[in-house]
């Protein structure tokens, strides 16, 4: 790849704001717009170029936004029309972009178009979801939601079943119908006119569902087929996501990347296309699945460690098979994943400063976008102080209405020890600013209770330490901006089977990075070979011991080859 031949994107580094837990302005417990304006020079701060925002449409928030009851209007929680263009003008005065999220799979069942649509079999939308018949007075097909449960829910109404892959109040859109797409598109047309920078799209491997929406199979202990298997990727979408690049994407220089649930190499290189005849890049979920149950019927609720080969060998399936034909994105967080200082790495005192800084430094070597999850940059931990009464999260409320209530696959206390290592609500507990009152995040309630870590993990405390895990993350981001090796160099996979060390190079025409990182708790020795000339770029210890690699030790070299 030439200088020239790189794009701005492919050099920049995402912020994820998850506005309800970010920063409330008027008390009300409620993280806002306005919350998310007076944090920008924080933003700035720390380097990234891109804020993804989650969805701030009108929501009735079954779950949190995701359920869209109007996709032209903010919702009132967070502030209003005039709140949101300050936020773009204020982010571009400093250089930073706003990407919008795009949840266009389905609509809140409260959306006018489903009201009109429930409301009679030849009503003008009745075709914008996916209505059928009972089949034997039961559901039209096994699939199951991704939220446990099925993903039909009969309507008195007309008597049928309507399809929602996610919540009963998330019904699908049906992307099949050509009136739906020209409608999202004249929508999204809209907010590109606004001025935003870009789309994160919701589940978009989702939008085409297969002819004749066939049963499929059934799991041992389960009750539904995983309608991800059947839906993901389905015969329609490159077209689909192919028209959305000529209506609209075509028209501005915008950023899109494509949230992908079950997404396999050969459509991500579709998907991704160099050529760019589809999106820029897309959230793969391979490496956030590795440690799942073993029973597929409990899906992600699990807690066991992942074993390090494994990450390895899909993080070098997805560096090597794009490189040069597509794009990857590079995470280790978002809102629906615990925290990964927690998952991967350590919280325990004195393994959370050097285990946060060497994730860091492992995912931001890579070839790729990289995307920070709020609080990432501090090492915001999972939330082990919230209990039962304390959730929000429908995933977790689900999960225990089926897999505990409903079918008895496990009990309450195992599900809430899973919970602590993988629920979604362990991201989502409110931004922690200092050590004063709910963090500084609200003198109201907060909507989800705070991590009761505040005291010791906070901005404040992070820009008043030089050896913090934000002075990492800053220096990382300037490495990428700097340096194109990190967007160009040729990745290279080191000791595939070393079950503590996850060690990788780049490879430029003049130049090397070699990337070690060791997983283990303890001291423990590796040979790398290191030329006399080389230089230590960063590290997460304050001098280099050679061959000894310290406990979480993250180090990397630069060399001229
Ligand atoms: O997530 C889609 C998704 O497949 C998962 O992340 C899912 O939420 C999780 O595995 C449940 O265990 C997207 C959004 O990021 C998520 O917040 C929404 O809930 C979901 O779509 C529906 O819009
Ligand atoms: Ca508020």
């Amino acid at each position: 790849m030439t200088e020239q031949a790189i794009k701005w994107w492919q050099k920049a580094v995402v912020y994820q704001v998850y506005p309800r837990s970010f920063q409330d302005s008027n008390n009300d417990g409620i993280g806002d717009l306005k919350g998310i304006e007076s944090r920008l020079d924080y933003v700035k701060k720390l380097g990234a170029d891109v804020i993804w925002l989650n969805p701030v449409y009108d929501s009735p928030n079954e779950d949190n936004g995701y359920d869209i009851s109007d996709y032209e209007a903010i919702n009132p929680e967070f502030g209003s029309m005039e709140d949101f263009e300050s936020l773009l003008e204020e982010a571009h005065a400093r250089g930073i972009k706003i990407v919008m999220d795009l949840v266009v799979n389905h609509s809140s069942s409260k959306h006018q178009w489903f009201i009109e649509s429930k409301s009679s079999k030849d009503n003008d939308k009745r075709d914008f979801y996916i209505w059928r018949d009972p089949v034997d007075g039961h559901e039209p097909n096994n699939w199951g939601s991704f939220f446990a449960g099925p993903a039909w829910k009969f309507d008195e109404t007309t008597g049928q079943y309507y399809m929602h892959l996610f919540a009963e109040g998330q019904p699908d859109l049906n992307w099949a119908n050509p009136e739906v797409r020209q409608t999202v598109f004249d929508m999204m047309n809209r907010w590109v006119d606004k001025g935003i920078d870009g789309f994160r799209m919701d589940v978009i491997s989702l939008l085409s569902k297969p002819d004749g929406l066939p049963d499929g199979p059934i799991p041992e202990d389960a009750h539904y087929a995983s309608s991800n298997d059947m839906v993901a990727n389905g015969p329609k979408i490159h077209d689909y996501i192919q028209e959305m690049r000529e209506k609209v994407l075509n028209n501005a220089d915008i950023m899109t990347v494509g949230e992908a649930s079950n997404v396999d190499i050969e459509n991500a290189k579709r998907y991704a296309a160099k050529d760019g005849s589809e999106l820029n890049m897309v959230f793969q979920f391979e490496h956030m699945e590795l440690d799942d149950n073993p029973n597929p019927a409990l899906g992600k609720w699990d807690n066991a460690p992942l074993y390090l080969p494994k990450l390895k060998k899909n993080l070098t399936k997805w560096q090597n098979e794009l490189a040069g034909v597509a794009w990857n994105s590079l995470y280790w967080e978002n809102h629906d994943q615990p925290r990964s200082v927690s998952r991967f790495g350590s919280d325990k005192p004195e393994f959370h400063n050097v285990s946060a800084k060497m994730l860091a430094t492992l995912l931001h070597f890579m070839q790729g976008t990289p995307y920070i999850y709020q609080g990432q940059e501090i090492g915001m931990t999972n939330a082990y102080n919230l209990g039962w009464d304390d959730f929000n999260d429908i995933d977790i409320k689900n999960a225990r209405r089926y897999l505990v209530e409903r079918d008895g696959l496990i009990d309450a206390d195992t599900l809430l020890d899973y919970v602590h290592y993988k629920g979604r609500d362990n991201a989502r507990t409110p931004m922690q600013w200092t050590d004063g009152e709910n963090a500084g995040f609200t003198t109201g309630t907060p909507w989800l209770k705070m991590n009761n870590n505040f005291d010791t993990i906070n901005v404040d405390a992070a820009l008043n330490d030089e050896n913090s895990i934000f002075y990492h993350y800053q220096k990382l981001i300037a490495f990428r901006h700097d340096l194109d090796i990190v967007t160009t160099g040729r990745y290279e996979l080191l000791d595939p089977e070393d079950e503590q060390v996850y060690a990788y190079k780049r490879v430029g025409e003049n130049e090397e990075l070699l990337v070690i990182n060791s997983f283990a708790e303890e001291s423990i020795v590796r040979e790398f070979d290191v030329p006399e000339n080389a230089e230590i770029l960063i590290s997460n210890y304050k001098d280099d011991a050679g061959h000894t690699l310290r406990p979480y030790e993250s180090k990397v070299y630069r060399y001229a080859k």
